[in-house]
């Protein structure tokens, strides 16, 4: 016993004999069954109560609430017993037996659950089995415990009587594990919701028949497929068609509980049933991929063609019917990779449930619901789902919770369950962050129903995540073109022999007189005739070239100069007053005041910093209705301590971030510290702009190096979304990028790897080297009609950098420039013109010898991709007596952009104008480790670079 349930137990002891009926029943019957002498002095308590407890954990009698339904009424077996010190010796025991076998159910109740459609029996437990418990409690002192005193909600006055119920709630087709769960309410919720059966309401006959005709859609949809295309890949889900249902059930009461959208994410496996009957993709749409017609998604991608993609990738939206009126079913598109598309659901759906008209971007989780489906491989090898699981309670990235449903073939490919995972279940991952897990035998379609009734209930209530795991089977290989029986002969036999869980449950319809058997036949019949007629409508068809508006994908390679980013200096003085404001209630630190503050005489006296130019672009971006939303590792101060858009009382701790209190401002400005995580943050980020096209969204990496965290979403969403599935953001990368003396790991972002990735104007790649480039650059990023990500290399010593800051009128005036010249050089005598982009300028520039060279001009490259060629000729032609073109880069030679851009400097030059290269060596990591090896390098390139 624990010193809070022996205060407890005394306090209650101490109320018992003032007044026996001021304790709660089963505490007065425990009392009264107990010789009074025991009960009068305290070291009788502590031998009742250890007799109670019998050694195991406090009885969760002690703390929990009352339950709503008033207790069975029971025949009083302590009291009308005789009062013989022997036998109520017995019963405390047997209560505290009774105890732990109730506690074994709820905890190890899954263990000796039937999950497993293919009927392989379940391991069971010990402590499971009340016979073990024998003579402490015996079939006569089963009959004689009351069901209350256990704080059971089965059916059942005394534990002989709910024993049964307890096995079949919790031992039957679903399971249950709720007891992880540290929050004592949400645990005492879950086991009245479950015990009650609440959520396992049997279905009506009408709903039976819909279920039935649903799974008969299911199942008729995959059989078409198989023989109609033999061997083409479909990834059935035959094995756990219930998902379908199971969908359809969450969107009812996801539209119920006033949500306008549902945004699913998930793989391969019945990617195909869910498009035609969960999104309500048509028949003929899908039919047209088998065939092998291109989508109109590929076609109008981009206007020298997108790759499109392979059908069981490619997203879609649908409208549906609810009872509560009608919702959007948005199924994201993803790749091939595993879990990948987990945070983009995530940040897809946060995006739906913020309002970005109001200052902080309100958030209201019921407007939209996300799911993720994922495969149990997948689920419990993928670090991805880890890093999405613990997105779930973030301010910046909660919503509201997801339903996770694991779709267990319990197979991965070809590999068993044995060889893909160390622990039990694919779920137990979940177990780590509070998550209740629902496990549920996909052959009994109504209690795959109620696990996602109880799922919905529980995310409603507390706002959290909830995992249910579908354990069913694959009834054909990994896909269509596998051989199952190579790998898994046992499993595959088992399965062939198997019935489907539409024959299943046919039969048990039938059986029980809900449908006639003839009905039942037919649903099969008519689904596939519908497929019939479909398919050879569309057959009707070929030859004839479908009408197509091709769309423009295509960017220019400048600046549009429709896009104006210059700020007028009266406005910009406005906002940047309003910007050092704070309440009167606030203390900002005096030091940090101060040091901002300054940033009122940069406005006169130039001078104005990366951070400066930063809050006045947001700023006048909120002011103009463009939400900005940005977030990343120590965001809200900077890496660099230079952006401090959230101030911090010193006497409180409170938070004020002036960006959200700009008098004219109409449109949200949201900023968070992000967890440690690339991956999930970066793909989370990139959901939300997806879904949030007007807006500016923005993820800023510690070090750019760390982005290759988030590497399968560069590859796979950001810069090939486009060409995929005409998918396009306004993500904006911030990546510190810089030769700075500080290692290896913190000098690149690997700016060559978005370079190599670059193509058909998919993304924008900047490295600006003054702040009033950076300005215009974010400026320009959210207002440009055409929408794209945008890579920026940013800097880090640069931040603070004299010569790198601006002026208000470089604010006030102009635009971004992908190209600077050397506004201080002699055109005409200048023989060797350096070109380089970023910080490697300030080097060059600033060299103590760039005084002596003679007939060199350094120009920058603002703007990587797309390459400005425009203005490359132009910067060329500008110098008539150039002899030499030096390309400097502090990256070594197979890094940094001069792979990727070298066919453009020799195009833009003249012949007789020789390229020369200026940089790091080609190199296995990118920078030295040691200071003043770097020091040595960096001096070397620049020399070079000058002809030094
Ligand atoms: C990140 C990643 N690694 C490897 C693969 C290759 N792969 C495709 S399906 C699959 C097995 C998936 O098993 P599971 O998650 O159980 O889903 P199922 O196909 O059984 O539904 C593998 C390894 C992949 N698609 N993504």
């Amino acid at each position: 016993m624990d010193g809070l349930n022996t205060g407890y137990a005394a306090l209650l002891l101490e109320q018992f004999l003032d007044n026996p009926t001021a304790v709660p029943p089963e505490w007065r019957e425990l009392f009264e069954s107990a010789p009074p002498e025991l009960l009068r002095a305290q070291p009788g308590l502590a031998t009742l109560l250890e007799r109670f407890g019998n050694g195991h954990a406090a009885p969760p009698v002690v703390v929990e609430p009352q339950p709503a339904a008033a207790p069975a009424p029971v025949a009083a077996p302590f009291v009308t017993q005789a009062r013989s010190a022997v036998v109520d010796e017995e019963l405390v025991g047997g209560v505290a037996a009774a105890m732990a076998l109730v506690k074994a159910f709820r905890m190890h109740g899954h263990l000796a659950a039937h999950l497993d459609p293919l009927g392989s029996e379940p391991p069971g437990d010990p402590a499971l089995e009340p016979e073990r418990l024998i003579p402490k409690l015996t079939p006569e002192l089963q009959a004689r415990i009351p069901a209350s005193l256990l704080r059971l909600h089965v059916p059942g006055a005394t534990l002989a009587e709910a024993l049964p119920h307890l096995r079949e709630t919790y031992c039957g087709t679903i399971a249950y594990e709720i007891e992880h769960i540290s929050d004592h309410e949400e645990r005492v919720w879950l086991r009245q919701a479950i015990e009650s059966g609440l959520y396992r309401r049997p279905l009506d006959d009408a709903e039976r028949i819909a279920l039935l005709a649903r799974l008969a859609r299911v199942e008729g949809m995959e059989q078409y497929l198989r023989r109609s295309f033999l061997g083409q890949k479909q990834f059935s889900i035959e094995g756990v068609d219930v998902m379908v249902p199971m969908l359809d059930e969450a969107i009812e009461l996801a539209s119920t509980g006033g949500a306008h959208e549902v945004v699913i994410g998930m793989a391969h496996r019945g990617r195909l049933n869910v498009l035609a009957h969960v999104v309500g993709r048509p028949y003929d749409v899908i039919l047209r991929e088998f065939e092998g017609e291109r989508t109109i998604e590929a076609v109008v991608s981009s206007e020298e063609g997108g790759t499109g993609d392979v059908k069981y990738h490619l997203g879609a939206e649908g409208t549906r019917k609810t009872e509560a009126g009608e919702i959007t079913v948005t199924l994201a598109s993803n790749p091939s990779h595993l879990e990948a598309v987990d945070p983009v659901v995530e940040g897809r759906a946060r995006a739906e449930q913020t309002d970005r008209s109001t200052r902080d971007g309100y958030h209201d989780p019921t407007i939209a619901l996300p799911i993720l489906i994922h495969g149990d491989a997948a689920f419990s090898g993928q670090g991805e789902v880890a890093e999405t699981l613990n997105l779930q309670g973030l301010d910046g990235y909660s919503t509201g919770g997801t339903l996770h449903l694991i779709s267990n073939n319990q197979v991965g490919f070809t590999t068993d369950p044995e060889d893909a995972r160390s622990t039990r279940y694919s779920s137990d991952l979940a177990k780590g962050f509070d998550v209740p897990i629902i496990h549920v035998n996909a052959d009994d379609p109504e209690a795959a129903i109620a696990a996602v009734r109880l799922a919905n209930a529980y995310r409603w209530r507390f706002g959290h995540d909830v995992v249910v795991d579908l354990v069913g089977y694959r009834r054909h290989g990994h896909n269509e073109q596998d051989e199952p029986a190579y790998t898994q002969p046992l499993l595959a036999a088992a399965i062939s022999g198997h019935a489907t869980v539409r024959e299943l449950y046919a039969a048990r319809l039938v059986a029980e007189g809900v449908v006639p058997e003839e009905r039942a036949e037919d649903l099969v019949r008519e689904v596939h005739a519908e497929l019939k007629a479909a398919h050879e409508e569309l057959k009707s068809t070929f030859g004839i070239e479908p009408e197509l508006t091709p769309v423009e994908h295509r960017l220019p390679a400048t600046s549009s100069s429709t896009v104006h980013t210059a700020v007028p200096a009266e406005r910009l003085r406005d906002l940047n007053e309003q910007l050092l404001r704070v309440p009167d209630w606030f203390t900002p630190h005096p030091k940090l005041m101060k040091q901002l503050e300054r940033r009122r005489e940069t406005l006169n006296d130039g001078g104005i910093d990366w951070g400066q130019a930063e809050a006045l672009a947001y700023a006048s971006l909120l002011v103009d209705g463009i939400p900005v939303r940005i977030t990343g590792q120590d965001t809200e101060r900077g890496t660099f301590a230079h952006r401090h858009a959230v101030l911090h009382d010193v006497n409180t701790g409170a938070t004020f971030t002036p960006m959200q209190h700009l008098d004219d401002a109409v449109a949200s400005f949201e900023i968070h510290n992000s967890p440690l995580s690339e991956y999930a943050c970066v793909g989370f980020e990139y959901g939300y702009s997806a879904a949030a096209p007007e807006a500016l969204v923005l993820w800023e990496a510690q070090f750019g190096d760390f982005v290759n965290g988030a590497q399968i979403v560069i590859d796979q969403f950001i810069s090939a979304g486009l060409s995929k599935w005409g998918e396009t953001s306004r993500l904006t990368l911030l990546l510190p990028h810089g030769y700075e003396g500080n290692g290896p790991e913190h000098s690149s972002a690997r700016l060559e790897r978005f370079l190599q990735l670059a193509a058909q104007e998919n993304i924008r790649i900047a490295n600006c080297s003054t702040s009033a480039q950076y300005f215009h650059l974010l400026r320009r990023q959210a207002l440009d009609a055409t929408a794209r990500p945008l890579v920026v290399m940013t800097p880090k010593g640069l931040l603070r950098l004299k010569q790198a800051s601006s002026t208000l009128d470089d604010l006030s005036a102009g635009a971004f420039r992908p190209l600077l010249d050397d506004a201080s050089a002699d055109r005409e005598r200048a023989t060797r013109l350096i070109l380089c982009s970023g910080k490697v300028y300030y080097d060059i520039a600033g060299h103590e010898r760039r005084g002596e060279v003679e007939g060199v001009a350094v120009a920058r490259l603002e703007q990587l991709y797309p390459f400005p060629v425009k203005e490359a000729a132009d910067l060329l032609r500008g110098y008539p007596s150039l002899r030499e073109l030096v390309w400097v880069q502090e990256e070594p030679q197979n890094m940094g952009p001069f792979r990727a851009i070298r066919h453009r400097l020799e195009e833009a030059k003249p012949d007789a104008v020789q390229l020369v290269y200026a940089g790091r060596p080609w190199r296995a990591s990118p920078s030295e480790g040691y200071p003043t090896a770097h020091l040595r390098e960096q001096d070397r390139i620049v020399r070079a670079a000058l002809g030094l």
